[in-house]
């Protein structure tokens, strides 16, 4: 039978998605059938990943997108697997990940007019009234499913959504009888639905810009996400090299300049204080960010002259957005920094001024870089975030990639790991905690050859349903080894309640309901799960043969492993 269903895993296959991450339920019969038959005739494919929770399952099509740059698919139940896909839909859409996301639908017959028509109860249960709204303020496309002769039409276009800038996610449904119906296979010219081309700076946009960066004293790039295309990563480090421009990071959520480059100025996160470098630039270009700076803690100088290339520059995703921009392009980041270095190999710049900046920002650079080292000596009585993050930097190669849910600790775990190649760092881009287990899976499940560590925050690994997720890394032999930062509980919070009332009741306040004492046995539940090396430290001098143990067994063993380290409490 040549059904929606085929159909649709036709699709898929010919879009490039290689993994689909599943939670079925009454809703998929034909697509269970439409597996089952296809591997019967060894048909090729795509490999199918059973998701025990959809968060689980979203957040591993985020990972493998992030270090592919594909969409994968995720199948989920009706609207009540739609809604349990829960902020792993935010941080898809706020990360501009692209990913496919289909979902059943009740059926829409119940006397058996039609295969499909209803016969479980459940059925009367799970229709509604607006299945697509539970998404809708977040997904860049969405379609029902209404006939099987257009399937491979309606996911090929889906995908063209998906993977245009800004990409991310999209969702499709269809009912049971759609999905049942059979019909004739239709051809598809994956070529006839290219994403749209990146996008480039004008001619004057380029020669406006670039005059500016040479006239500065002080010019400053800040980004948060560019390093998303490694390429924009090569070509920053060029345009940087050749104008004696410092870069500075905001809140990254990937690496997008090599940490150990003498014009790098480091991160701002959420720290209350204003960025010396930001204050001191005159001309700042920001590429790719959506909080480049904080205004009531910290800005650029009044007089600086700034302008912003993004994905995005609208940010229309954000109903309050603003920085003040003289110019302002919606570009690519590579195609437009790659258009700056070939403007400039044209044009004379003066050594001498360059070669003053390079020296300013490299002292900057050396003294930034001494104090960090100074906080990673190993501590006495309790393990600092800081040495934790070291003693694992100690083991990368250049293999590893890092996913960070740090929260309080994200920017230690930039500024300790101090990571050098494009690639090789992610964050969700979102907001929304329990990212780090299944973006782990989904970056090892598509890069197998790599060392995947994950950082993260102790509440956010109880966000991240480490059961679903240790069973499927040993179900689907993709291990790789976490790190829980273990403050005993919810340290962001706190910081957030003192700073709007830092005298008030909350100060003085023993609790304030966000403590976990005494904590679960982190490492355990990876263990019961799927059988992961467990390990929980609290005394520094045991931290470098516990992260080596946690390291030998990733790599040698090929099981998962879980190190709780004990940090100070929050
Ligand atoms: C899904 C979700 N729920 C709640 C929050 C609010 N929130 C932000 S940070 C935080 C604490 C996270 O705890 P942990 O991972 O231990 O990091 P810590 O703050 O202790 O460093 C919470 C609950 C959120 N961002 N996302
Ligand atoms: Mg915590």
């Amino acid at each position: 039978m040549y059904t929606a269903s085929t159909a649709l895993l036709e699709a898929l296959q010919e879009c490039g998605v290689s993994l689909v991450f599943c939670n079925f339920g009454s809703d998929h019969p034909a697509l269970i059938e439409a597996l089952a038959e296809a591997r019967a005739e060894e048909r090729s494919i795509p490999r199918v990943i059973t998701c025990p929770n959809e968060m689980v399952a979203l957040s591993a099509a985020h990972g493998s997108a992030l270090v592919t740059g594909q969409a994968q698919a995720v199948v989920v139940h009706v609207e009540c697997g739609t809604q349990a896909l829960a902020g792993a839909l935010h941080n898809a859409a706020k990360g501009r990940v692209p990913v496919l996301i289909f979902a059943g639908r009740s059926p829409f017959t119940q006397a058996g007019e039609l295969r499909g028509s209803r016969n479980e109860f459940i059925q009367w249960i799970q229709d509604v009234f607006d299945q697509h709204g539970i998404v809708r303020g977040y997904v860049k496309y969405d379609n029902e499913l209404r006939t099987a002769r257009n399937v491979k039409q309606i996911v090929a276009r889906a995908m063209q959504f998906a993977h245009s800038d800004p990409k991310g996610p999209v969702y499709l449904s269809g009912a049971r009888e759609v999905m049942e119906e059979a019909t004739e296979p239709v051809a598809l010219d994956r070529a006839d639905y290219r994403p749209i081309a990146p996008g480039a700076l004008p001619e004057d946009g380029v020669a406006a810009l670039a005059a500016d960066l040479i006239a500065a004293r002080r010019p400053l790039l800040v980004t948060s996400f560019l390093g998303r295309t490694p390429d924009a990563v090569r070509e920053l480090v060029s345009l940087a090299h050749r104008l004696g421009m410092g870069v500075l990071e905001s809140v990254p959520s990937c690496l997008n300049f090599p940490a150990n480059d003498p014009l790098y100025m480091g991160n701002q996160w959420n720290q209350p204080r204003q960025n010396p470098v930001l204050a001191e630039a005159d001309v700042v270009l920001v590429v790719d960010s959506d909080v480049p700076w904080i205004p009531t803690v910290s800005h650029p100088a009044a007089t600086a002259r700034i302008h912003h290339i993004d994905v995005d520059p609208l940010k229309q995703q954000m109903p309050l957005w603003h920085i003040p921009a003289q110019g302002r392009w919606r570009a690519d980041a590579a195609t437009a920094l790659r258009q700056l270095n070939r403007h400039l190999h044209g044009v004379t710049i003066d050594a001498a001024v360059i070669a003053e900046r390079h020296t300013h920002y490299a002292s900057l650079h050396a003294t930034r870089d001494a104090e960090l080292r100074a906080l990673e000596v190993p501590p006495v009585g309790e393990i600092t975030p800081e040495f934790a993050t070291a003693c694992i930097r100690a083991h990368l190669d250049d293999s590893t990639i890092v996913v960070n849910e740090g929260i309080s600790n994200y920017h230690i775990v930039i500024n300790h790991l101090a990571l050098t190649r494009p690639g090789s760092l992610f964050a969700s881009g979102g907001g929304s905690l329990g990212w780090n287990g299944g973006a782990a899976l989904g970056v090892k499940l598509s890069r197998p050859e790599a060392m995947v560590v994950a950082m993260t925050g102790d509440g956010s690994y109880m966000f991240s349903v480490p059961s679903t997720v240790f069973w499927m890394a040993r179900h689907y032999d993709a291990p790789f080894l976490t790190l829980v930062f273990n403050n005993r509980g919810w340290k962001s919070p706190k910081l957030s309640a003192l700073a709007v009332h830092p005298h008030g009741y909350a100060s003085r306040a023993n609790d304030l309901d966000v403590s976990f004492d005494p904590p679960p046995d982190y490492a355990g539940v990876a263990a019961a799960a799927g059988g992961a090396h467990a390990c929980t430290v609290r005394r520094p001098e045991d931290m470098a043969a516990a992260v080596a143990e946690a390291f030998r067994v990733v790599r040698e063993e090929r099981r998962c492993a879980v190190l709780d380290v004990w940090v100070p409490h929050l």
